[in-house]
């Protein structure tokens, strides 16, 4: 038997970085797609690509652009990957509302694109499409589940939403295998340094080391439901290996504020945050979904998917991660 192959669009990203490794494990060859940049951003792929036995071996990485159709078609046909993680795309919630074209056209067009090109493939190919819990934005109830209201409160989740709808289309329409995973926020050490959570376990590891002096936030009252990244790869690949093509959230269907995190993190280290945390208005969002908690349900019950990692243990390892990397 041949090894199943796959195809990772946002591969040098944090979900990318867990799922090319979950994949390795499982015994696929893993193609990624990779933007053409004057720096390279491949480091938390990087153990990955220089192992002997995997770079050029198991995994390849391949330059692209997802709004360059021509170019991914031909690496569709010269792949022919069995499973498709779409994975890319501006992920900065706050950003959007700077760039919101910049953001609808990686986001909204983009899927749009890789959807047309697997209409066309001669063999199934299995789509996983990551949706996000900003696509729900001001919900009128919660937790939210798979059919609950679409309301998005930014940019970035109206092109997540608008991508989502067009995989639920598809699906229905040429019977394609596509799913939406409908994801809350997940997190782990391997996250930017411009969300809220890395911020601020970097803030309490430094601060703890005396590098930092304070750490500036915005909206301290938004309420967030975090999981642990690598539990959440795992359910994407699931959802994968179903007979059937569905969507599913992606919680922990519990939700905390910035401030329990902010305990959470600098509790760690035996810090009070209030003494470091200073408001900065740049940071507050024109708007944003208030209070977003996931049922993960369906999730349990068809894909056997529990995420195990809470809120606190998650600030915990996050903050341990940032003690052990060598001072800067
Ligand atoms: O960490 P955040 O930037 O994540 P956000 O906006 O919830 O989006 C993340 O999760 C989504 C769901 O999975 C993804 F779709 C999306 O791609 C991304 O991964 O902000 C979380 C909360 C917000 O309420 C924000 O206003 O933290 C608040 N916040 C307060 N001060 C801050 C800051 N966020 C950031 N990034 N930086 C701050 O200084």
């Amino acid at each position: 038997m041949p090894s199943p192959t796959a195809f990772i669009t946002g591969i040098t990203g944090q979900d990318g970085s867990y799922l090319t490794e979950l994949l390795l494990n499982r015994g696929y060859v893993v193609h990624g797609l990779v933007r053409r940049a004057s720096l390279f951003n491949r480091s938390r792929i990087e153990h990955l690509r220089l192992d002997p036995a995997i770079g050029g071996k198991k995994l390849f990485l391949h330059y692209g652009d997802l709004n360059d159709t021509t170019s991914l078609r031909r690496l569709f046909r010269t792949l022919q990957p069995t499973e498709v993680y779409h994975l890319a795309g501006q992920s900065h919630v706050g950003l959007s509302f700077e760039i919101p074209e910049a953001t609808c056209q990686e986001i909204a067009n983009a899927t749009l694109g890789l959807l047309e090109i697997l209409r066309d493939q001669e063999q199934p190919v299995r789509f996983y499409h990551a949706s996000s819990s900003e696509i729900f934005g001001a919900p009128l109830s919660a937790p939210q589940n798979e059919d609950s209201a679409l309301r998005p409160a930014s940019p970035y989740g109206c092109a997540k939403a608008f991508a989502t709808n067009l995989c639920r289309v598809y699906r229905e329409a040429y019977g394609l295998f596509v799913c939406n995973g409908i994801a809350y926020n997940h997190e782990s050490p391997r996250r930017g340094e411009n969300f809220v959570t890395r911020k601020i376990s970097l803030a309490a590891a430094r601060i703890s080391r005396g590098q930092q002096t304070e750490l500036s936030l915005g909206n301290l009252d938004a309420q967030r439901d975090w999981g642990y990244a690598p539990e959440y790869v795992e359910a994407m690949w699931r959802m994968l290996q179903q007979p059937s093509a569905d969507d599913y959230v992606l919680a922990t269907g519990e939700s905390h504020t910035i401030g329990d995190f902010l305990a959470a993190a600098f509790g760690t280290v035996g810090l009070e945050w209030q003494k470091y945390v200073r408001f900065e208005s740049r940071f507050v969002r024109p708007t944003e979904p208030v209070r977003l908690v996931g049922d993960a349900a369906k999730a349990r019950a068809k894909l056997d998917w529990a995420p195990t990692t809470k809120m606190a243990a998650l600030a915990r390892l996050m903050v341990a991660a940032d003690l052990a990397e060598p001072a800067s």
